[in-house]
């Protein structure tokens, strides 16, 4: 019985998705817009436009749970102006949603608590201890300084290109590891036990994007590339017509 096909078969399926992870590609209906966030025409969702004193967030509408793994993937454009762009964004995981931290320095996410805030930083604040660069840091409980760092601040080339770029978050709860991308390139990393050692043992959590502006201003947008999705790919159906000849 045990080595009958059917048995192999389920074993076969169970180790391959033991090893797989969900992959998340949000659409723009998936979420709850808040503070000065709004959609624009090309399907993005703008949480600031070049204006001071700016803030909005985005909110994941489902809750996730930290037990199971998970892999989201978004388009994210941090702003067109370098030496004067800021204050960047931040991916925030925390067990309320629909809510937006402290502008300025505080990207959105100063004052959220319990939380995991991955910060993208696009300003220098001295007595936050930010870097001249542009910096990535993984940081607890909305405290956007350095000197609280779970892990960071891990420099970054200008961000602030006008470009969108891909951004891509994984949590694998087997070895505690949360990981981001940028580009396809992993950036920064993290081992810990974000259920019990942030939030309290509580795996249940909201996801979202928050940005902000302070004395100094930027767009930061995230989008949804849903129209380069349809367009059809011309090789495909050269494939397709290949295909349909040899049946
Ligand atoms: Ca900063
Ligand atoms: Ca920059």
């Amino acid at each position: 019985m045990l080595r009958s096909p059917l048995y192999l078969f389920l074993l076969i399926s169970m180790l391959l998705s033991a090893g797989h992870l969900e992959a998340q590609r949000p659409t723009i209906e998936d979420f709850t817009l808040i503070g000065d966030t709004y959609r624009t025409r090309d399907d993005c969702l703008r949480l600031t436009e070049e204006e001071d004193y700016a803030s909005g967030s985005i909110w994941y509408k489902r809750p996730i749970s930290l037990a199971s793994p998970f892999k989201t993937i978004l388009s994210i454009m941090v702003g067109c102006k370098d030496t004067t762009g800021a204050d960047g964004m931040v991916f925030v995981m925390t067990s309320r949603a629909n809510r937006v931290g402290y502008r300025g320095e505080g990207i959105g996410f100063a004052g959220l608590v319990p939380s995991i805030g991955i910060e993208i930083d696009t300003w220098q604040n001295f007595h936050l201890n930010d870097p001249a660069e542009d910096h990535l840091s993984i940081m607890a409980n909305g405290r956007v300084g350095h000197f609280n760092d779970l892990v960071g601040p891990k420099l970054i080339p200008n961000i602030e290109d006008c470009t969108r770029h891909k951004f891509t978050v994984i949590w694998q709860p087997a070895n505690k590891r949360l990981s981001v991308e940028i580009d396809d390139q992993e950036v920064i990393a993290l081992q810990k036990d974000l259920i019990n050692e942030v939030f309290g043992g509580n795996d249940i959590v909201y996801w979202g994007m928050t940005a902000a502006t302070g004395r100094y201003n930027n767009y930061h947008e995230v989008c949804f590339d849903r129209l380069a999705e349809l367009e059809r790919d011309p090789s495909l159906d050269h494939l397709q017509r290949l295909f349909r000849k040899t049946k």
